[in-house]
């Protein structure tokens, strides 16, 4: 309830940034400033955090203070979908989604969220998310659903925590495992013998701390700045998927700007890249080392070829499960993001 009366306020202020733009409460700002709102579900500090606060530096600073960018952080407009819906709805202009939380709208994006579907290799990651065909393909599906997304980047290989070592996926029978709310997920750790449990963000700690779920998945920066690692005991970088940020406009907000505000919100886009880029590698080591410092007791389970190897046969049904769902457009998405990571990893080997 509260969060609907949240998004009936906020399409209101929403339209009202579209028009007058600004009169924000503040006696001594120029009237004529205009607002855009950016709303993403971490805390502050995060990888999405560092990211719109770089974009609200940047676009303040270009645009002479003519533009302010107010920033809402750890999802108090809205989380999981209902995130989603306050971009859709203009309610917020900008905002960090990822594809677990568009994947009732725009199923085919559940292609990246797929077990080991990606590259080990963090870089080729990058370059797919930049410059690939299956994600310009998933950008147009995104368009018709009222998202534009302007860049994916990646957040971190997602660990699964627990308290006990899963070596294979025998250990995970029965295992209650926290996952965000996506079909996808759902199947795809329930063909490792888990029972995925979706649970929102804010409420995962609690939800482990009282022994309602045993588990939970997500990268390690998230870990370490939730406090997860504290309710449990071992940390297992399987590495089967990595967790995707999708940086996203309006299209009635995008369409309301200026040619050159909008050449200054890609250009500040394309530079955010690298920025995001060395974040989130730096995020990974040195979050990774806060978590053991305060807990030098936890377990940190690394995964040999052949034991991932286990996790991959048992992974082809969520495979089944993703071309089941979206037919034809999903084996071709498939087939065109195989030929993304093969590209990107021979641009990238050549590049050594
Ligand atoms: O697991 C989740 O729900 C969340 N994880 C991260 C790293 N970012 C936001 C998202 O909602």
């Amino acid at each position: 309830m509260k969060k609907i009366a949240l998004l009936f306020i906020f399409m209101i202020s929403g339209l009202m940034s579209l028009t007058a733009c600004g009169k924000s409460g503040d006696m001594t700002e120029n009237e004529d400033v205009k607002v855009w709102k950016f709303s993403h579900e971490e805390s502050v500090g995060s990888i999405q955090d560092m990211y719109a606060m770089k974009f609200k530096e940047q676009v303040e600073e270009r645009s002479n203070g003519e533009i302010r960018v107010d920033v809402y952080p750890v999802g108090q407009l809205g989380d999981g979908v209902g995130a989603v819906e306050l971009i859709r709805y203009n309610a917020v202009n900008f905002s960090i989604n990822n594809p677990a939380t568009v994947a009732t709208i725009v199923p085919e994006n559940q292609l990246l969220s797929l077990q080991f579907v990606f590259s080990d290799d963090m870089e080729v990651n990058r370059r797919v998310l930049n410059d690939g065909n299956a994600i310009k393909e998933i950008n147009e599906l995104y368009r018709a659903k009222d998202i534009i997304p302007l860049a994916w980047f990646q957040e971190g290989f997602q660990v699964i925590t627990s308290n006990h070592p899963i070596n294979k996926p025998d250990d995970m029978k029965g295992f209650k495992l926290r996952v965000m709310a996506s079909p996808l997920l759902i199947a795809s750790y329930s063909a490792y013998g888990a029972n995925p449990t979706p649970v929102p963000y804010m409420e995962t700690y609690s939800n482990l701390q009282l022994n309602m779920i045993d588990g939970q998945v997500n990268p390690v920066f998230a870990i370490e700045e939730m406090k997860f690692y504290e309710v449990q005991k071992c940390l297992n970088f399987l590495n089967q998927e990595i967790f995707v940020g999708t940086f996203c406009v309006n299209p009635v907000f995008w369409d309301s700007l200026t040619e050159e505000e909008q050449e200054m919100v890609l250009d500040i886009t394309n530079e955010l890249d690298s920025y995001i880029f060395d974040i989130q590698n730096e995020y990974a080591d040195s979050r990774l080392q806060k978590i053991i410092d305060n807990k030098p007791q936890i377990t940190l389970k690394e995964y040999t070829e052949e034991e991932r190897n286990v996790f991959k046969e048992k992974a082809v049904s969520g495979y089944d499960w993703y071309l089941n769902l979206v037919g034809e457009k999903g084996q071709s998405l498939l087939d065109v993001l195989g030929e993304d990571i093969k590209t990107a990893e021979q641009t990238v080997s050549s590049e050594q």
